[in-house]
């Protein structure tokens, strides 16, 4: 007897979803472009919980003007997301082969040619702007529709990114949500090396934003916190999402090289012996 999906953790209902998306990324990476492997996998499970447990969309109403809307802002997570509308119904999974490949509509970065994606994003810093947009029209026009940004850590080193939280956090946009991936790399080493971004929770909590932290691989519990918001009435809201750069894949995970690859034959075989066993959770450097 099949069991409702009601009465069935998002976990249980949606690790399929998320092991599927995984598969594809690993494909997708061993084409002639390459991909960008790690920051993909670091996303799946927040890609698997907004568009299977939150989000408002529909495939066969992509243009519906009460629908939710999200934005990719860490665009070079393009084949993570491709791979996530693919197993939605916004695309057919076998279009996902293409990728990278003279006339293909999925490339590096998306664009709006690709069924389910709003806006055009990559040049990191501009998401959570765009996505403060869409949240004050939809208040302006009474519609209930709200407003999803997914931003890269090191992404947060962009002054943009706080003029934008500034100007959500003054507008009292609580039908925004923002999510970092919290992965603690960026291209060039770890974010803390880098331009370090702790008491990172608190620096939003400054901007008047409301801040929750989860386990980013957890679809769980980041259903649970993404489909609860506002988690305060007049503020928008931010997900510190924990995750592992290169999750899944266990030569990778935690790792800066993670960034970009292009895997060869036998290295793709390796990934889909890892995915397949579970084995790459991995910590970190
Ligand atoms: C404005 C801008 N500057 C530089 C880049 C090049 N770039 C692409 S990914 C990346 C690193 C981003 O790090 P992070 O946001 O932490 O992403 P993740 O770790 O999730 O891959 C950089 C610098 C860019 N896409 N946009
Ligand atoms: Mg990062």
């Amino acid at each position: 007897m099949s069991v409702p999906l009601t009465e069935l953790s998002a976990g249980a209902a949606f690790a399929g979803h998320a092991a599927r998306i995984r598969e594809h990324i690993v494909a997708m990476c061993s084409g002639p472009e390459g991909g960008h492997l790690g920051g993909s996998m670091s996303l799946v499970e927040i890609l698997t919980a907004l568009y299977f447990g939150v989000l408002r969309v529909d495939p066969a109403a992509p243009a519906d003007p009460d629908r939710d809307v999200f934005l990719l802002s860490k665009g070079h997570g393009a084949i993570a997301l491709y791979a996530t509308l693919a197993e939605r119904g916004f695309l057919d999974p076998a279009e996902l082969a293409g990728f990278g490949t003279w006339g293909s509509r999925l490339m590096a970065h998306p664009v709006r040619a690709v069924p389910g994606v709003e806006l055009p994003t990559g040049s990191l810093g501009h998401g959570l702007a765009l996505g403060a947009g869409f949240a004050l029209a939809a208040r302006l026009d009474g519609r209930p529709g709200r407003a999803y940004v997914v931003m890269g850590d090191g992404e947060l080193q962009e002054g943009s990114v706080w003029e934008s939280a500034m100007g959500a956090a003054a507008q009292r946009l609580d039908n925004l949500v923002a999510v970092v991936d919290r992965n603690g790399l960026q291209i060039s080493g770890r974010t803390e090396d880098v331009c370090a971004l702790e008491p990172l929770a608190q620096r939003w909590r400054t901007f008047g934003w409301s801040v929750r932290e989860a386990p980013g691989h957890d679809l769980d519990a980041l259903v649970g916190a993404l489909g609860s918001t506002p988690w305060e009435p007049g503020r928008p809201s931010l997900l510190l999402a924990d995750t592992t750069k290169g999750a899944g894949l266990p030569f990778v995970a935690g790792a800066v090289h993670s960034h970009f690859a292009t895997l060869s034959v036998r290295q793709l075989a390796r990934a889909r012996a890892a995915l397949a066993a579970g084995t790459g959770g991995g910590g970190r450097d």
